[in-house]
Formats: C-alpha cells, structure tokens, sequence
C-alpha cells in the first residue's frame, strides 16, 4: 500500500510505522533524492504537529533558556543551505544477515540513504544566542513521536557532542529539497547532523537540552551500539557497545542489481560513495571478475557533506559476472573486504566491499 507523499516503487519494510527504502535503480537517477522517493525510517507512528503552536525549547546548561516559535527561528536567524547526504546506521545491514542471522530488525539492502538540499537555521546559531554554559559537554535532542520499541514506551531522541552541534554544517532545518519539510521527513523542523548516522538527526524535534553527558534516551543509549559478535542483543543495556556517531567509508553497487540479466556488451556500473566525517572519496575501484582485476571508476563529487556518485563502463561477455567495488577515501583507507569481519549482532556499519552477480545472457 501506498504511503502518503510517497512513491509506490518504495521497498516498504513496515507500513506501521512507515518503514521503506528507496530502489536501487530510483537512487541511482539523481544525485539529489526526490523527496517523494527518498528513504522513511520511523520508530513511532508519524506525528501531525501544526507550525503555528510548535516550539523548540532550548534549555539545560545554557545561559538563557529560550522557546522559539518557528517564526522566531526564520526571522532572527539566518537561512542556511547544504547539500547533505543522510543515511540510516541499517542502510546494506542485508550483507550483514547473509553472514549470520540478525533477529528483529529490518533486512535493508543499498537504500536506506539520500542525498538532499537543506535548509534552515544553523543550530551553532541558535546556541550562541542562549549561550553555552560551563562544563555542557552533549546536546540533547527530543521529539514528538512515541515509540513502543522500548519499555516503557518513550519519545525518540538522542544526542551529539556540543562540538558537533557549534559546526556550520549542522541544521535545524525546515525545508527539504527547496520545499517545506513534509510531515514524514519531521515537519516542521528536524536536525540534521551531516556526516553522522540518521539515528541523530532527530525529526519533530521539540527540545535541545545541554547537559554533562549524553542522551539517555532508548535509541542513544542501548540502540545504535554496536555489539560485540558474541553479546546477546536482547539483553543489552545502556551503555553497552560502541556508540554510533560518524559514519565509516562505504559504498554501495546501484545497477546492475544482484540477479540481474543483462544482454551481453556494454553495461554501466553505477553506485554511491560516502567518505567519513572530514574526508573524502579519492577512488572506487570496480572489478567484474570477482576482484580478481579492478578498474577505477568516473566520480561525480556534490559536495562536502555528500556522497560521491560513480559509474564505469564494462563489456561484458556471456556468462557468470560478480561485481565488486572498493572505495578509497584521502587517508587512503579502503573499504573492508569482508562482512564477516564486520558483523554484529544488531547489523549496523555494514562498510565491507558490495558484491552483485549477474548472469549475462548467451
Ligand atoms: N523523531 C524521530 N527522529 C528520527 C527517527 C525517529 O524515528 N523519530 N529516526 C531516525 C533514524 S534512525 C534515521 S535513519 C533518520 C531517517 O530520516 P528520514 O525518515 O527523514 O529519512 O531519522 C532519524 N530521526
Ligand atoms: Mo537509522
């Protein structure tokens, strides 16, 4: 079924609430997501909440706690516009369940990402007019929407470093794609943190909190950890594993998509890589023979806070093709070879090489 502003070539995971990726193919079209096509990832059901009434309150170890309007926030500060890639800490966690099984979450494969145009106010702005206060080390951010995930039930919410949060390139932003942000993508303003996972850029944020230490809500605390391979994911608790804030080098393989047939001759690679916080995408090698011989691909760069697109063409002939590809970013790190290497219990930075087959027809 259909979700409301949403394309029905959506891979729905969930439809309550609304959890769906986009097509490899759909991804591959633009470098800037439609917002129609663009990835859903919801831990509750999606609030309706009206501009006119809603405020941020912005409070904890700050100088002068202060409640925005929406009106407040677009005329005292100013307009800012970013380019920014956002991808779900789950996104390709399907490589990860093909090496063993990853019980309870959603089996993404290569969507679970997008790259958008955002705008609104820089939350660094918005800090320095109720000024930071002493010893505030974190920034809390807390939203409308109730998840039944945790017990009990809680608003979403999570938290980044106060250094993060004084970057430009963090928003609170209230358009998407030159439009105003639809109530799926967190009208009327969510957070966007570029370069770290989805889980922190909170959608129908209500309340920025400063404080000593980080968020202790469900999904900052206990969720979006990463476990060691052997700990029992039902039985974590807060404070185990490692936290996720940036993101690591990957890449994904976008068309041909794994299964695919095609006609034997001239076919284009096409796919996505993202660099880590700060750095960016040098090369991607692509290899139709299993990695046993590579060929860099053409990148197409959008940007800092984006990912780079890429394509290569390849002659095929008849027969079994596996493709690979490898992306390098300016440290001259490369991505890992292998998943297994990476897995853990609850599927998240699934960073190894991606891997599709093709039967090229005879
Ligand atoms: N309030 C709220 N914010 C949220 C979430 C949520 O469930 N509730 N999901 C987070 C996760 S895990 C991701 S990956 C991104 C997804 O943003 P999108 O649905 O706009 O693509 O939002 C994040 N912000
Ligand atoms: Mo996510």
């Amino acid at each position: 079924m259909a979700y409301p502003g949403k394309r029905d070539d959506m891979v729905v995971h969930e439809q309550d609430p609304y959890n769906a990726e986009t097509a490899p193919e759909v991804l591959a079209a633009s470098a800037v997501t439609p917002v129609d096509a663009f990835y859903s990832r919801n831990h509750g059901p999606v609030p309706e909440l009206d501009p006119a009434t809603w405020r941020l309150e912005v409070d904890g170890l700050v100088g002068t706690p202060t409640s925005f309007t929406l009106k407040d926030l677009r005329r005292d500060f100013e307009q800012h516009e970013l380019t920014a890639t956002m991808q779900c800490a789950g996104n390709r966690r399907a490589g990860l369940a093909a090496v063993a099984p990853i019980p309870g979450e959603a089996l993404w494969d290569v969507g679970t990402i997008g790259t958008a145009r955002w705008a609104g106010a820089r939350l660094a702005d918005v800090l320095a007019a109720v000024g930071v206060a002493d010893g505030a080390t974190d920034v809390v951010m807390d939203a409308s929407d109730v998840s039944q995930q945790p017990v009990p039930p809680e608003t979403y919410g999570s938290s980044i470093p106060v250094h993060k949060a004084l970057r430009p390139e963090v928003l609170l932003a209230w358009q998407m794609n030159d439009a105003p942000l639809t109530a799926a993508h967190g009208a009327p303003v969510r957070v966007v943190v570029p370069g770290y996972v989805g889980a922190r850029s909170v959608k129908w944020v209500r309340r920025v909190t400063l404080q000593d230490h980080p968020s202790e809500h469900y999904f900052q605390a206990t969720a979006y950890r990463v476990l060691p391979p052997s700990a029992d994911a039902a039985a974590a608790g807060p404070g185990d594993g490692i936290s996720l804030g940036p993101w690591s080098l990957t890449s994904a393989i976008l068309v041909p998509a794994d299964g695919d047939r095609p006609a034997p001759g001239r076919t284009r690679v096409r796919g996505y890589a993202l660099a880590p916080e700060h750095r960016s995408v040098e090369r991607v090698d692509v290899s139709v023979d299993g990695g046993a011989t590579w060929a860099a691909a053409v990148l197409e760069h959008h940007g800092p806070w984006a990912w780079t697109t890429w394509h290569l063409d390849v002659d095929l002939a008849a027969g079994h093709h596996e493709v690979v590809a490898r992306a390098w970013d300016d440290s001259a790190t490369v991505q890992p070879s292998d998943p297994a290497s990476l897995w853990n219990p609850k599927g998240y930075a699934n960073s190894s090489w991606p891997r599709v087959a093709v039967d090229v027809r005879g």
